[in-house]
């Protein structure tokens, strides 16, 4: 379909379509309900053509991430990573800003270097969502069985790999297709540097924090896609409430078309409340959905093999291309495909 047919079609569509999740009233904050049947105007579309994923790369990419050692910031594997991530994102797209900025870490006198990533694809279209995910490792693994190792770092290959890993997917295959919607992707660093039991989530979340700080007034993006820990074989994706307070239609959007695509680690029933990047973005007023693997943090999984949460453990032998596939997908589909379709104020 030509962009000016689809974009008719989608013009039409906003004045047709009456029962749409997306246009359901913003002070609705109850859990999504499950998938409903498309409506019999949103049918009417053909489905646009979505990008396949690739999950295998996207896995040797958490291999490699791996392989730098833990990214934690003020060390060389965190400026390997830097350096990786630039030089992969420049292959993809020429809009890639580096974001230096520096906070206070615990010692006395330390200061932390530390860099937000931005790719930005279709960067002239005005309607735009941010897809962000943490890349740094957390300095210590102090959910550890192992006492010993709790001053160690943390391997990453799920907390702050996986996203990574899937971003990087996502923007290669931006590349070789055009998104129809603008995508800024946001790499965003000193997520995992906080100490909850000494200053609460004072110190997470610090690029985030600086990303917000220093946006530009005219930079609005319709709502933000975060992924934190997406890459378990056994992972369990349920809403995040504090997602659904913020962006109960977004969140809609989400599981609904993942139920469409039959993912099977997705699942719409209310999950955890859990603070994450996500947060920051809410209290600057951009509708936030956060796709994590709730179980995994606190160790609640009833499965022993998932209980790796900020352990030395968090390796990619508990991870699968598989599962990393499932996001991949549905994250094209919902750019490609599912938001031009079913947001009609595209
Ligand atoms: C998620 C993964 N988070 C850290 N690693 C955010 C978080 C912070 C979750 C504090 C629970 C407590
Ligand atoms: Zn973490």
């Amino acid at each position: 379909m030509t962009h000016l047919r689809r974009f008719l079609y989608i013009a039409v569509l906003g004045l047709l379509v009456t029962n749409c999740n997306s246009c359901k009233r913003e002070q609705d904050t109850s859990t999504p309900p499950p998938a409903q049947p498309s409506s019999p105007s949103a049918s009417a579309i053909p489905p646009a053509p979505v990008p396949s994923f690739d999950a295998d790369r996207a896995f040797k990419d958490i291999e490699t991430q791996v392989d730098f050692g833990p990214r934690v910031p003020n060390t060389p594997a965190h400026s390997k990573e830097v350096e990786f991530l630039q030089k992969e994102l420049l292959a993809c797209t020429p809009s890639v800003v580096l974001q230096p900025f520096t906070a206070q870490g615990y010692k006395a006198g330390e200061t932390l270097n530390l860099t937000n990533i931005i790719a930005s694809f279709n960067p002239s279209a005005t309607w735009r969502i941010l897809i962000l995910t943490h890349y740094d490792s957390r300095p210590w693994a102090d959910e550890d069985p192992n006492p010993a190792n709790h001053d160690k770092p943390v391997p990453a290959a799920n907390d702050g790999g996986s996203g990574t890993a899937v971003m990087l997917e996502l923007a290669r295959e931006m590349k070789e297709h055009a998104p129809p919607i603008g995508v800024d992707l946001l790499f965003d660093d000193g997520e995992d540097y906080g100490k909850y039991t000494v200053d609460e989530l004072n110190r997470y979340f610090l690029g985030v924090k600086n990303f917000v700080a220093s946006k530009p007034a005219n930079f609005n993006p319709r709502f933000a896609i975060l992924l934190d820990m997406v890459g378990d074989k056994n992972a369990q994706f349920e809403p995040e409430q504090n997602s659904v307070q913020s962006a109960p239609n977004y969140v809609s959007e989400v599981w609904n078309t993942a139920t469409a695509l039959g993912l099977s680690h997705f699942k719409s029933v209310q999950g955890q409340s859990i603070s994450d990047d996500h947060m920051p973005l809410i209290q600057a007023g951009i509708p936030s959905v956060d796709i994590i693997d709730g179980e995994l943090v606190g160790h609640v999984a009833p499965q022993p093999d998932r209980k790796y949460w900020h352990t030395i453990d968090d390796l990619p032998k508990h991870l699968s291309p598989e599962t990393l596939g499932e996001v991949g997908k549905l994250l094209l589909t919902l750019i490609y495909d599912r938001i031009p379709r079913d947001i009609p104020s595209l």
